[in-house]
């Protein structure tokens, strides 16, 4: 499972980000349904081990990229909720000033160069940002999330390519839920996916999505052998959606079985996989993980008061800092 050791604090705090991120994620599914957030979102419920091992292992001037499925991501960079919140809900106080909603939040302070509504649409940007740490010599390494839907984008192949040719620090991280919207991988991508990097001379490899330990410890691996120079590397972490392509995708079946959704969310749940090893290594009992939990959902409730209560950008603004 882990290839680096992982000390009970740093356990605690992933298992503390998950939880975040999944309370985050439930509470924006409820403003959805109850018609208090415009637009649509992608919940990233399921996925969140992933999110928070890579961006745990990176330090905090590294970069990332994000996908249209990007909460989990800022929040694991170190977003800030209530920002995030006033962001979904149209307000002034938001990452873009409530211009950009959903899949737009970027927030340079925490090297996140920005959520895309474009599938593969960061891979260029994640490669430029990598060049430029290479030339500025500053050590900070780029991790490029995307979907494994992603791989039928051009874009992907031509910017592998370069980083392999130039040794850039960059990881590309495929987030393989095995559906890009309603169809099924296999139906998508073809031939091994793994086989596509080592074909650009960029070494692959996967891992347990569901497994934060195992997420991190081969992130950190990664990152120091993009830190020393040896350049990029593809990483699939295979794991699942638990709810639909976006909020209102609500009846799944005619695309994925309720069996197949059940036992993900019975036996693969990350938090579950975390807890179990929280729980049987003696790190900390039900009642101190409860307490974390409990202590997130305050600050949840806090952040979304905050946001409900925020004023909306000015009328006289509208044209400000939109670029198309
Ligand atoms: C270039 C482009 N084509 C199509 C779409 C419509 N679209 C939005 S999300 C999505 C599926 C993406 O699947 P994947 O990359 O596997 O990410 P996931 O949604 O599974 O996280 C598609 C086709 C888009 N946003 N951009």
């Amino acid at each position: 499972m882990s290839d680096v050791a992982i000390d009970n604090k740093l356990l605690l705090r992933m298992y503390r980000r998950m939880v975040m991120i999944r309370l985050f994620e439930e509470q924006v599914n409820d403003l959805y349904t109850r018609a208090l957030m415009p637009g649509l979102a992608h919940l990233y419920i399921g996925e969140e081990a992933i999110a928070v091992g890579v961006c745990e292992a990176l330090r905090s001037d590294d970069y990332i990229t994000s996908t249209h499925r990007g909460h989990g991501h800022c929040l694991a960079k170190g977003a800030a909720i209530d920002r995030m919140f006033a962001e979904l809900l149209g307000k002034e106080a938001g990452y873009c000033k409530g211009k950009g909603g959903s899949m737009h939040i970027a927030d340079p302070d925490t090297g996140n160069l920005g959520a895309n509504a474009i599938v593969a649409g960061s891979a260029g940007i994640a490669t430029g940002a990598a060049f430029s740490s290479k030339r500025l010599g500053n050590g900070r390494v780029t991790v490029c999330f995307f979907g494994e839907g992603a791989l039928g984008q051009g874009v992907v192949y031509e910017v592998m390519n370069m980083a392999a040719l130039w040794k850039l620090p960059v990881i590309y991280v495929c987030e393989n839920n095995m559906y890009n919207e309603y169809t099924h991988v296999s139906e998508a991508a073809a031939g091994d996916i793994l086989a596509r990097g080592p074909a650009f001379g960029v070494p692959s490899e996967s891992v347990d999505g569901q497994d934060v330990r195992a997420v991190y410890s081969v992130t950190q691996r990664l990152a120091e052998r993009a830190r020393r120079g040896e350049g990029p590397s593809f990483l699939m972490a295979n794991t699942y959606r638990f709810m639909g392509h976006h909020v209102g995708d609500i009846s799944r079946e005619y695309y994925r079985s309720k069996q197949e959704e059940q036992t993900w969310k019975s036996e693969r749940d990350p938090i579950k996989v975390a807890t179990e090893a929280i729980l049987s290594q003696n790190i900390a009992d039900r009642a101190a993980l409860g307490r974390i939990q409990a202590e997130v959902k305050a600050e949840i409730e806090k952040a979304v008061q905050f946001a409900m209560a925020a004023p909306y950008p000015n009328v006289d603004e509208v044209e400000q800092d939109v670029y198309a």
